[in-house]
């Protein structure tokens, strides 16, 4: 099949699930093409089946804003033409699916008929997506999507509740690549980020507010009053110096790392003990199945799809939204004892095994297929 994949391409997770779809259908000969304003940060162009085509925008100041939409529905017609598309596959409703259904009228007009696949992430429906100002736009494009999935059931029950939907929501996970970790390091050059004796815990997110990084702060201090240790925090985001300035105030600065972006996330998780996620909202957590793959137990929130990843008692842990002293009990046990620690990062690989990105990625193909043999 000729895929086309619209999504962004920044460290967000649903950029990263939708470059590492597009890597994984293309190792299956199809052919994939990637339309966004830059080239996503996980995409290496090194498969003769990947193809990127950029989005431009060019400024003019009679515009407060810039029509991305425009641009995007226009290259998405051009390149859907050209390379004879199949399927079109979008990736957080906002504006994606809006302008991919505009493309399909205006191919329409011609006579080409591509069915459009939308996944609903989370933030695109949680957070964005349900204000008032979108949310008339944002039902009418999931409304008309041929094919709708999002990545939990506990997001599919807040589109339901949320939005007026009449189209089926079908849940495909999302997925891990299970081969590829651990490959390229051995050591994992703990030494470089800690002393031998200090457990290493990790957080990686792009510092929203919903990610709630000052509770992580919170949960490091009481770890490191019971052991020696080390935070990395990966990422960047309007909350960075907050959590800074708050390291400064409680006198751990010197053992809290902030490492910005970072492309080798597998790295800084092979040589991790322990990650904590204590979002106030999260569709998925895509970041925690990347540490559970990694064998890093999870400390988390029980927020949303947070459940479905992180298998308490099994895998890590998860407590209430902003129970500070309950996640630092819990970090606590995992950490202080080897034989514990060992465990959990055992199950939490075992866990990962669940999403494998063989069994999710034919997911996607059967829904592709069913979406062409309709039209
Ligand atoms: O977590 C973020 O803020 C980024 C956001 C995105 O849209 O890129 O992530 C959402 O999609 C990810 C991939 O499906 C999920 O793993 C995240 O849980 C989800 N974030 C939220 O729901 C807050």
């Amino acid at each position: 099949m000729k895929i086309a994949i619209v999504c962004y391409p920044t460290f967000g997770g649903s950029g990263v699930v939708a470059t590492e779809l597009g890597i994984a259908l293309a190792k299956l000969n199809h052919e994939v093409h990637f339309i966004t304003y830059k080239q996503p940060v996980r995409l290496e162009l090194l498969n003769p089946n990947i193809h990127f085509h950029e989005v431009n925008v060019p400024t003019y100041p009679l515009f407060h804003y810039q029509p991305y939409e425009l641009a995007l529905s226009s290259k998405l017609v051009d390149t859907i033409k050209k390379y004879e598309i199949d399927v079109l596959h979008v990736h957080y409703a906002i504006p994606h699916a809006y302008a991919g259904y505009m493309a399909k009228k205006m191919l329409e007009e011609e006579g080409i008929y591509v069915p459009m696949v939308t996944t609903l992430h989370g933030t695109d429906i949680t957070l964005v997506g349900n204000h008032p100002f979108y949310k008339t736009a944002v039902t009418f494009s999931i409304n008309n999507s041929d094919i709708v999935t999002s990545v939990s059931q506990n997001l599919k029950d807040d589109t339901l509740r949320l939005f007026d939907i009449t189209n089926e929501i079908k849940v495909v996970p999302n997925f891990i690549d299970l081969t590829h970790q651990k490959t390229s390091f051995t050591d994992c050059q703990r030494d470089v980020m800690a002393l031998p004796e200090e457990r290493i815990v990790t957080h990686i997110s792009n510092f929203r507010a919903v990610k709630r990084i000052t509770d992580i702060v919170d949960v490091f201090y009481n770890i490191q009053k019971e052991m020696p240790a080390k935070l990395l925090m990966v990422g960047d985001g309007p909350e960075r110096k907050p959590a800074e300035q708050k390291c400064k105030e409680l006198g751990i600065k010197d053992k809290v790392i902030f490492l910005g972006n970072s492309n080798e996330i597998d790295k800084i998780l092979c040589f991790s003990d322990l990650f904590l996620l204590p979002s106030e909202r999260e569709s998925f957590g895509l970041a925690a199945l990347e540490a559970m793959v990694n064998k890093v137990p999870v400390i988390s929130s029980n927020a949303g799809g947070i459940p479905e990843v992180n298998n308490h008692g099994v895998s890590g842990y998860l407590s209430n939204v902003g129970d500070i002293q309950d996640m630092s009990k819990n970090a606590i046990k995992i950490l202080k004892d080897d034989v514990v620690l060992e465990q959990f990062k055992q199950r939490a690989y075992a866990e990962a095994q669940k999403f494998d990105v063989n069994e999710i990625v034919p997911k996607y193909i059967a829904l592709y297929e069913s979406a062409l043999a309709i039209s």
